[in-house]
């Protein structure tokens, strides 16, 4: 570890030389609080999910903070945006990392473009209001205020501007860490994750700017939750990476503005949770750690075996149908006793014999591997709704899972007859149905798409894996779904 074994007392002990010597006297009901401040920096904050390096003085210094609020239009998810009030540009803040006994001089400036006055409330503020009051700022200003950091440990902070509550619930929130005396123990990397939730008059996936709803907000039902505010902004190439062997420590805030967060990682084990963002290890061996809104936890863990690990509110709904879900990508060596991978699959008939529902059906074949290699354009719509909806089941490679989950890829069924194809997406399917010339006697249940979103996840559908590519409109949907008899079995 750094040297870091003098700590205040040292310091305060300590002969004074030709350092600036800055005396701090905060006093209130009686009693005086002074300490010594040695020098001055300006403190270097980064965007998630990077985190800035930790500190190696062992005194307290003067840190100069210069944040900037900005309201800006962005990406929530894939064609949805959203109008996001931000501290830096971006959704959380930028991370802020201080040491306990640091005397931080905050220069609050709002953008010249800004349409709202805006200040910020940091939980590691001892005074009132955490700073709001003092570092309330109109556009083109900028305010100037100080505190020293008292207590140690991972702090929310967020715009306390009326409404406040609209203020959080359109991005303006950060974490900041003041770390303590003696730091935190050496990991293999850092990271900063925020979840928090956007309450918008329009569904999860709608495309377009997507306004605020008030209502919403108050019956705390939001459309989507987030990690790092917006979808997706922690998967596919934008996933976390490491090495397996690696230890991984994760800065998690919670800007709310509602719910409390079951934070969790699939596939591991929290070796150390320092709880509520405490300075103290809470909790070894953990699986899911509650996050208050308007708080923090820091989690430790170390990544044994490569592979991909999923971040999730396991509020599970949230993170399958809301946003919840956040990627970690180790690279490395695998470790097979550790985890073997799948070393077989079988079919099952259940523990009563039905050989006879299977009688006269061509061999089963092992499952079909699966891999996202389909050539897609990014702009198409209903990608995004297949990755969500369908793949569960038909796979991301649209192969399905042979005798269980029927192929898209190349189907007969789909290819021929495309008012049945709609239909089995408007009403689900069950019952048999032979697809290539395979039996099928399953439940697809129906998915609770919209007339537009059907049209454009079979668009999609058509458009791959060879298949025919004609396109469906969402008139043809709505046609189908109003006729009171079935198309066909
Ligand atoms: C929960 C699993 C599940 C999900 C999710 C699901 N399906 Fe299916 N799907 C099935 C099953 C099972 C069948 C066969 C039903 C039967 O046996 O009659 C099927 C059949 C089909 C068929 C007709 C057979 C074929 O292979 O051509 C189409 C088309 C289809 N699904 C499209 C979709 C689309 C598009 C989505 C996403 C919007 C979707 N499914 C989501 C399970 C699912
Ligand atoms: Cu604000």
């Amino acid at each position: 570890m750094k040297n870091r074994r003098f700590g205040i007392a040292g310091v305060m002990t300590g002969v004074i030389t030709g350092i600036a010597v800055v005396i701090i006297i905060i006093s209130g009901c009686g009693e005086t609080y002074s300490k010594k401040v040695r020098g001055e920096e300006y403190a270097k904050l980064t965007h998630a999910p990077l985190v800035p390096l930790p500190i190696t003085r062992n005194y307290p210094t003067k840190v100069i903070v210069n944040l900037e609020t900005k309201e800006i239009i962005r990406r929530l998810a894939d064609n949805a945006e959203y109008n996001f009030w931000t501290f830096g540009g971006d959704v959380p803040g930028k991370f802020i990392r201080i040491r306990v006994g640091d005397m931080v001089e905050f220069h609050l400036s709002n953008d010249p473009d800004s349409k709202m006055p805006h200040n910020i409330d940091l939980h590691a503020v001892s005074g009132p209001g955490g700073g709001a009051t003092s570092s309330f700022t109109a556009p083109g200003h900028t305010s100037i205020f100080s505190f020293t950091a008292m207590n140690p440990g991972l702090f929310v902070y967020h715009c306390a501007t009326s409404p406040v509550a609209l203020h959080i619930a359109n991005g303006m929130y950060g974490l900041i860490l003041v770390e303590p005396e003696e730091g935190l123990p050496p990991v293999d990397r850092e990271y900063y994750i925020m979840q928090s939730e956007f309450y918008t008059e329009g569904k999860f996936g709608e495309s377009g700017l997507q306004t605020f709803s008030q209502d919403k907000a108050v019956d705390e039902r939001p459309s989507y939750v987030v990690f790092n505010g917006s979808v997706g902004s922690l998967t596919g190439d934008r996933a976390l990476p490491c090495k397996a062997g690696e230890t991984i420590r994760l800065f998690v805030g919670n800007a709310g503005p509602n719910l409390t967060s079951s934070f969790h990682v699939i596939g591991t084990v929290f070796d150390k949770v320092y709880g509520e963002g405490g300075t103290k290890v809470t909790q070894t061996n953990v699986q899911t750690t509650l996050i208050p809104a308007g708080g923090s936890a820091i989690v430790e863990f170390k990544i044994r075996v490569p592979g991909t690990y999923t971040i999730v509110d396991h509020s599970i709904f949230r993170a399958f149908n809301k946003g919840a879900i956040a990627t970690i990508k180790a690279e490395g060596k695998e470790d097979l006793a550790i985890y073997s991978g799948k070393q077989k699959d079988e079919i099952y008939y259940g523990s009563d014999t039905k050989e006879e529902l299977w009688g006269g059906v061509q061999e089963p074949s092992a499952t079909t591997k699966t891999n996202s290699s389909s050539n897609v354009s990014p702009a198409d719509f209903g990608k995004t709704i297949f990755m969500q909806t369908c793949i569960p089941c038909h796979q991301p490679d649209g192969k399905g899972i042979a005798m269980v989950f029927p192929p898209l890829a190349g189907s007969d069924f789909l290819n021929q007859n495309k008012e049945r194809a709609i239909e089995t997406v408007i009403n689900g399917r069950q019952g048999a149905t032979i697809v290539n010339g395979k039996n099928y006697n399953g439940i697809m249940p129906p998915p609770n798409l919209t007339e537009e979103q059907i049209a454009e996840v079979l668009t999609f559908v058509y458009s791959q894996w060879g298949n025919s590519g004609q396109k469906v409109t969402a008139d043809e949907v709505r046609k189908i779904k109003s006729k009171k008899t079935t198309v066909s079995k």
